[in-house]
């Protein structure tokens, strides 16, 4: 058996070592990451992913740790990837928050991993989504998704999920700080978390008004307050999550699947193409005589990038 062979089978018992050296090899996005991503595909599809988004701070990890309880509970295995260096997952908050984090990751059926900031932006949201992969192929009910709501990346990121959970704190501004962040189209349930504060039935109204501007949507956006400290009102949360997976899975869901195979199919020709026409220009060492060009005003990229995907279509077909 291969080395990847063996790391396949691991991750299809569900392995926690072998999920997490496959996710690490993604990272690296080399041969091997693609060989691991073929080989686990037929086994992926099954997840339900859920997208957690917000302002730094609003509470969003205290409330995966919660809603993660609540279903290993129901006996769900779950996944959980954070891409957020601050997140107390990967040790980057408070002492407190962070040791109950690491005892949920005691748990067997549960698997927590953060993923690099040292990728490229769009390189680490490609990671994300064949982290997710790896995960769903290992057998996770649920993967939750953890991004802070800061821009695109984190609105892109968070988009491989079915359910986007909006995560805002009342007091800081956070439903500006949302509109801003784009999160208010993507949110399918807004949770106003810290409801201990007095502020919070004001940042409900407030969020529920700017919901209102937008009524394109078939779902109505749910808003849910909870103390994600105490777990008050994670069972709601729960609830509106069920529902609005009965109510993707009465249509929306198929479409939206195939909407992104379709668009990471499109991606991933497109990468392969680029990668092979500037490893080609790079060994032949005409990059340089083409930037002289461009440089002189005698082309410009657009016509030179034509002309080098005109070239290679004829030399494939010469090939043949
Ligand atoms: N008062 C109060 N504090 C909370 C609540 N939820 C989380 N916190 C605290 O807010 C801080 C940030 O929480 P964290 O989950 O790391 O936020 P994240 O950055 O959105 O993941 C931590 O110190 C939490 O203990 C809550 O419901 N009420
Ligand atoms: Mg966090």
């Amino acid at each position: 058996m291969t080395e990847i062979e063996k790391l396949v089978q691991g991750i299809l018992a569900g392995e926690k070592k072998s999920i997490a050296r496959a996710i690490t090899i993604i990272e690296n996005n080399g041969q091997k990451a693609q060989k691991i991503i073929s080989a686990i595909y037929p086994h992926t599809g099954k997840a339900y992913v859920i997208g957690i988004t917000g302002p730094a701070g609003s509470g969003k990890s205290t409330l995966i740790e919660k809603i993660v309880k609540k279903l290993r509970e129901n006996g769900k295995s779950v996944g959980i990837v954070a891409v957020d260096p601050t997140s107390p997952f990967t040790g980057g908050a408070f002492l407190g928050d962070r040791i109950r984090m690491q005892n949920l990751s005691l748990d067997e059926g549960v698997f927590i991993r953060s993923m690099a900031s040292r990728n490229s932006l769009g390189g680490l949201a490609k990671a994300t989504k064949d982290a997710i992969k790896v995960l769903d192929a290992a057998g996770k009910d649920y993967i939750i998704v953890e991004t802070v709501g800061a821009g695109q990346l984190e609105v892109d990121i968070v988009k491989v999920a079915y359910t986007v959970i909006v995560v805002l704190a009342p007091g800081f501004g956070d439903e500006i700080q949302a509109i801003k962040a784009g999160l208010m189209e993507i949110g399918d349930i807004f949770v106003i978390n810290k409801a201990d504060r007095e502020n919070a039935d004001r940042a409900v109204i407030d969020l529920l008004s700017a919901l209102e501007l937008n009524t394109e949507k078939k779902w109505k956006p749910q808003v849910i307050k909870t103390i994600a400290l105490t777990g008050e009102g994670v069972d709601e949360l729960l609830k509106a999550i069920e529902e609005h997976r009965k109510y993707l899975e009465a249509g929306e869901l198929e479409r939206k699947r195939r909407k992104r195979v379709e668009a990471e199919l499109l991606e991933a020709i497109s990468q392969r193409l680029a990668d092979t026409i500037i490893a080609e220009l790079k060994t032949e060492k005409t990059l340089e005589p083409l930037i002289e060009k461009i440089m002189n005003r005698e082309s410009d990229p657009y016509t030179i990038a034509d002309i080098l995907l005109k070239k290679k279509i004829k030399l494939e077909k010469e090939k043949k």
